[in-house]
């Protein structure tokens, strides 16, 4: 899992050299909730692939306006079975410091409260996860948690 990690660092640092060249993080982008599970890696791969042409990477999200958009553009019945997505945020390196894949940066964060605690059974929490539904008592939809990226999870996909 380490190398798929490793990879997506390697993307990103791809995509700063693009942003270069366009700057996508202030451009008007779309979401596309899909409804797959897959590792965290696979679901980069996935959006990569599908949208080749148009910046596709897991979804970032750099304001509340974003993080409130998602969540509406998913229905209540479908959140209930997909009740964590994948959302576009890694742990760079071995850091506390979460990045977005596509390169872009953001003051906003939305980590339900004790999150991220980089604490799994399986290893290390590189990746986030938004809860969709409330999950407990304590955690709301929309907000966010660090994960073992090897979890299946469907995600949110962004594209330009
Ligand atoms: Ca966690």
């Amino acid at each position: 899992m380490k190398s798929a990690i490793y990879m997506l660092i390697l993307i990103n640092v791809a995509v700063y050299a693009d942003r270069a060249r366009k700057d996508i993080c202030g451009g008007k982008k779309q979401y596309q909730f899909i409804n797959e599970t897959k590792t965290y890696a696979d679901a980069e791969l996935y959006c990569q692939q599908q949208w080749r042409n148009a910046n596709g990477h897991l979804g970032s999200i750099l304001n509340k306006e974003e993080n409130k958009h998602i969540l509406d553009s998913v229905n209540i019945t479908i959140r209930n079975n997909f009740p964590y997505v994948w959302i576009g945020a890694v742990r760079l390196m071995e850091s506390k410091t979460f990045i977005w894949i596509d390169g872009c940066t953001s003051n906003y964060s939305n980590w339900r409260s004790g999150q991220p605690d980089n604490i799994n059974k399986h290893g290390t929490e590189a990746c986030a996860e938004m809860y969709t539904v409330k999950d407990t008592e304590t955690t709301y939809p929309g907000q966010w948690n660090d994960n073992f990226c090897g979890h299946k999870r469907a995600f949110i996909c962004q594209h330009f």
